[in-house]
């Protein structure tokens, strides 16, 4: 707020940029360029209920989930804002089996790439429950003046210039971290700005509730089964068990363990070794903002962010949120299962 004035994101990614007179501009223009397709799919999810575009698309993605319309909406819509922003060379998106260079040479000359999931938690779209745009923004590696690759797309999460998200909620936030601070800016519809509303976001070092599929139980390890039982008892320490929470959309959950405290876990079980959610679209983006918040992000034994990608869509166990509880976690988890059964 200046005197009570709304800071738009255009004004704040400014105020920021002229902070080092070495930046060019590029990187916040591009996340207005995002900040413009979330408004566009923003416009669409709100309302899915009225329109015909409730329901299956009738075609299955790379992971083999029946797209409902609103993904290729929302896939589409960034695909297209990008190829014409200044400062994208080329995507790789959740619903793409391959990276997507732009090929026209403006774009062979742009140093950054973007990866996305456009509408994350979509099996909530026809319940009314938040979902989300998740993407990251990497600097390429390879070559300029030629079309991106591959290899520009399976960098590391800390290699990532930024990433965030943007949640169709009670209302609609942009959040987004740099490797400065963690930012959050909700949609004043009056005037179609995103606006700052959270400024400087940090994630409390403990929290109290944790949130997981408990319906995988029977299929999670002794260690884990061992720390579900911890955070269902009663401690004296905190006067109360912990409370679960658990929406099925990993932006809502997370951005729930943003501002509140807590942890989010999707670990590896009998049935799925990695887990089930992406690492390049949703655990390295939402690793890198929780941590710019504080946090703490794991597969388990190593920092999400330090996992080295071999594939574009590989999953990975995630434990995230407040340190503390990540810790505590990761003990349980790790311990000899000898002791844990
Ligand atoms: P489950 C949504 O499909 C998603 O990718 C995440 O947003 C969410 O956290 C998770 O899967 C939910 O998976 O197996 O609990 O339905």
């Amino acid at each position: 707020m200046i005197q009570g004035k709304l800071i738009t994101m255009d004004e704040f990614t400014i105020q920021e940029t002229r902070k080092f007179p070495q930046a060019t501009g590029e990187l916040s223009s591009l996340l207005r360029d995002i900040a413009l397709a979330g408004k566009v799919i923003n416009k669409q999810v709100r309302k899915a209920g009225l329109a015909d575009i409730l329901g299956k698309h009738g075609a299955t993605n790379v992971q083999g989930e029946e797209q409902m319309k609103l993904d290729v909406l929302a896939n589409e819509t960034l695909i297209h804002v990008l190829k014409n922003s200044s400062d994208c060379s080329g995507i790789a998106s959740e619903e793409n089996d391959n990276v997507v260079p732009y090929e026209d040479t403006f774009s062979a000359n742009s140093k950054y790439i973007v990866l996305f999931d456009p509408l994350d938690g979509s099996s909530n779209i026809d319940v009314n429950a938040s979902i989300g745009t998740i993407f990251s923004i990497y600097r390429r590696v390879s070559e300029l003046g030629k079309p991106c690759c591959e290899k520009d797309f399976l960098q590391p999460g800390n290699r990532l210039m930024a990433a965030g998200y943007i949640i169709y909620g009670s209302s609609t936030m942009m959040v987004y971290a740099t490797r400065l601070s963690v930012n959050g800016f909700t949609l004043e519809p009056s005037i179609g700005e995103f606006c700052l509303s959270h400024p400087n976001i940090k994630i409390p070092d403990n929290g109290k509730i944790y949130s997981i599929n408990q319906g995988n139980t029977v299929k999670f390890s002794a260690g884990m089964r061992a720390y579900l039982d911890y955070c269902m008892e009663s401690k004296k320490e905190e006067g109360r068990p912990y409370s679960h929470r658990y929406i099925g959309s990993m932006v809502g959950d997370l951005h729930r363990t943003l501002i509140k405290g807590g942890i989010f876990m999707y670990p590896a079980d009998k049935s799925s070794p990695n887990g089930k959610l992406r690492l390049q679209y949703e655990c390295n983006p939402m690793a890198f903002i929780v941590e710019a918040a504080g946090g703490m992000a794991s597969d388990g034994t190593t920092d999400i962010l330090d996992v080295q990608p071999t594939e574009l869509h590989q999953r990975v166990p995630v434990f995230i949120g407040s340190k503390n509880m990540v810790n505590k976690a990761l003990e349980f988890v790790n311990m000899p299962e000898v002791v844990a059964n």
